[in-house]
């Protein structure tokens, strides 16, 4: 499977396409809508949230209900293009009366100094409108299609935010419904209450400074057979791919499988997860430090990943830079923005991963169609029953 996205922040709207998905597969577009939802929600979030509801209007690949395996195309209208509509014309320069003022003053850390110079873009808006990170909303309706797919197998994908800057949940959480529960239901999602609170705190302070605030969001993935991905060459490693795809979320700056970073100051002894097996579990852990994922395969444990995301580069306070025409010192754009975008980014996370399972659950089971992948599933169970 793979897909595409296209769309402005402040165009017209958002599309995907995605071609390779398994027909058979009947969509719930309720869930896709709350997956988009998810993605809109967080404390920190800018103005803009408060102008879009981000919904899914599908183009093709789905009849009555259900996937026919061919390319599935979709768009995601932006409500805020009836404001933009003179500044974002696609047609002729004819078709507006808008006149531009150029944004020259490239903030640090954004894509808008490399971006102008390697497109050779007289105005940064050209470079914001795409690199914004409201493209990742397509990329969530893409993994909710994944999410439904590999639901199909058992696997779920969940997410919740340990971390915004100084506010850390220290302990380990060990998933259960009342977990999920407290993390939909918290503004930061993260499952701890007090811990929350602590969170918005350290969002709240840095708007008080005019500034932005990152942190960190892990990712857990159950029900997963072992055997996805493969040692056998580089591209089809586990850990690599998803370590790809949560990389390529805006602002995230580092990605770790179970305990990664702490990998680096254990002992082999310490570190790695003793073998053990049971007539009813199989073979199975009792630890999981590595994450579920050994020898660039899954091993069967849940799928655990952590990620960082960095300060937002847009800033309400702007920071030094230079201006790309006059090259004189000045202050970097002071966009309307986010304070802080983890709780997104986490959901965004989800949609990485879920692309990721269900493609690897594609490589080992089949394609085409969903009846046919879940017989090669179930055989593949009963084998390992066996075994
Ligand atoms: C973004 C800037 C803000 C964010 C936006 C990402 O948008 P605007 O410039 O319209 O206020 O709200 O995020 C989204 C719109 C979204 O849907 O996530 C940026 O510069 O990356």
């Amino acid at each position: 499977m793979r897909f595409l996205t296209a769309g402005e922040s402040h165009g017209e709207g958002l599309v995907g396409i995605i071609d390779g998905y398994p027909s058979g597969v009947s969509i719930d577009f309720d869930l896709l809508n709350t997956e988009l939802e998810k993605r809109q929600k967080g404390y920190g979030r800018g103005g803009r949230m408060l102008i879009e509801k981000d919904t899914v209007r599908v183009l093709s690949g789905i009849r009555n209900g259900k996937t026919t395996g061919s390319p599935i195309s979709f768009i995601i209208y932006n409500k805020d293009w009836e404001n933009w509509k003179n500044i974002m014309n696609p047609g002729p320069p004819e078709n507006t009366t808008h006149v531009e003022t150029p944004l020259l003053e490239p903030r640090p850390g954004h894509a808008d100094l490399t971006g102008s110079l390697k497109y050779r873009l007289g105005s940064i808006r050209d470079v914001i409108e795409r690199s914004s990170a409201r493209e990742t909303a397509s990329r969530v309706c893409v993994g909710a299609f994944a999410k439904i797919a590999i639901g199909i197998l058992g696997i779920k994908v969940y997410s919740y935010v340990n971390q915004i800057g100084h506010a850390v949940l220290k302990n380990e959480i060990s998933l259960n419904d009342d977990i999920i529960k407290k993390t939909e239901q918290s503004e930061v999602r993260c499952p701890d209450q007090k811990i929350s609170l602590e969170m918005k705190d350290e969002i709240n302070i840095a708007k008080k400074n005019l500034n932005s605030i990152g942190g960190r969001f892990k990712l857990i993935a159950t029900g997963i057979p072992p055997g996805l991905g493969s040692y056998s060459n580089w591209d089809r490693r586990m850990d690599g791919k998803i370590a790809a795809a949560i990389m390529s979320i805006p602002a995230i700056k580092a990605v770790e499988i179970g305990q990664g970073f702490e990998a680096g100051a254990s002992l082999g002894l310490d570190y790695n997860d003793e073998i053990y097996y049971d007539r009813k579990k199989n073979f199975f852990r009792k630890t999981n430090r590595a994450g579920g994922i050994e020898g660039g395969m899954t091993n069967g444990e849940n799928i655990i990943i952590g990620a960082t995301m960095k300060p937002l580069p847009t800033t309400a306070k702007g920071m030094k830079t230079v201006n790309i025409r006059t090259k004189e010192t000045s202050i970097s754009i002071k966009e309307r923005s986010d304070v802080c975008a983890v709780p997104s980014a986490s959901v965004v996370g989800e949609a990485m991963l879920s692309i990721e399972l269900l493609n690897s659950v594609l490589d080992k089971f089949g394609m085409d169609n969903m009846d046919e992948i879940l017989v090669n599933y179930t055989n593949y169970k009963k084998y390992l029953e066996k075994i």
